[in-house]
């Protein structure tokens, strides 16, 4: 009897594993994009010396193909039994600017925040499900940690000192999300095969203007593109 349970579970770890695929896909904007935007820098000179060259905001990065960057795809409801990775996610401050501008994290997973700038940061993030954080970095801080506890929507990690610097950051409670390059692109490995919500989301469309789209996995690789297009002047 022994046997043949052991038996059933290499087949149920071997179907697990076999029937994954991968989600790749592109994320587009369609019609004009908002003129870049230049941060001024001057009330920190320590922020300002840090650029030789204009610096523009990260809050909407287009090509001149409409690809579409720092837009979070993910996965709506589904199973993990996975732990979250050992590996933390780092969330730099350098030249006064969050890097990468939008991070994606796992509920349990570290968050370290990094200071490589010789100033003072201010760390101030605004989530909902999870208590809200407010600490300083003064230059000789290098390195924070922070974890969630729950998963929540993208909520805005700014800078009390520095009023341009602002980040995104969402926390969820599986590893099927990715957040899109300059290039658009965006690949999700390993999704458990099923039918699927999947969600793009973006922070000038916001939460209330995310964009959905059905998908099904099995074994392989499936694309889903999205374009998000310039809301209509009402
Ligand atoms: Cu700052």
């Amino acid at each position: 009897m022994q046997k043949c349970f052991n038996g059933l579970v290499i087949i149920g770890v071997m179907f697990t594993t076999l029937f994954a695929g991968d989600l790749i896909g592109t994320v587009k904007y369609e019609g004009k994009a908002p003129k870049k935007k230049t941060l001024r820098m001057d009330s920190d000179p320590v922020c300002s010396s840090a650029h030789q060259n204009a610096v523009y905001s990260q809050s909407f990065i287009v090509d001149e193909n409409g690809n579409f960057a720092n837009v979070i795809v993910s996965i709506k409801s589904v199973s993990n039994d996975t732990d979250a990775p050992s590996e933390p996610v780092i969330l730099d401050q350098r030249g006064c600017m969050y890097s990468p501008h939008v991070i994606g994290v796992q509920v349990g997973q570290k968050v370290n925040i990094l200071n490589n700038d010789p100033t003072m940061h201010n760390v101030h993030g605004m989530p909902k499900a999870n208590p809200e954080f407010n600490f300083g970095m003064p230059k000789t801080v290098k390195e924070k940690s922070i974890t969630f506890k729950k998963a929540e929507d993208p909520f805005v990690v700014k800078c009390d000192v520095h009023p341009w610097m602002k980040s995104y950051v969402q926390v969820f409670d599986h590893p099927y999300f990715a957040v899109t390059g300059t290039d658009g692109k965006f690949t999700i490995n390993n999704v458990p095969s099923g039918e699927y919500e999947v969600v793009a989301w973006h922070e000038k469309f916001g939460s209330k203007r995310v964009m959905t789209q059905n998908v099904t996995i099995s074994d392989g690789s499936q694309t889903l593109d999205f374009t998000f297009t310039r809301p209509k002047k009402k």
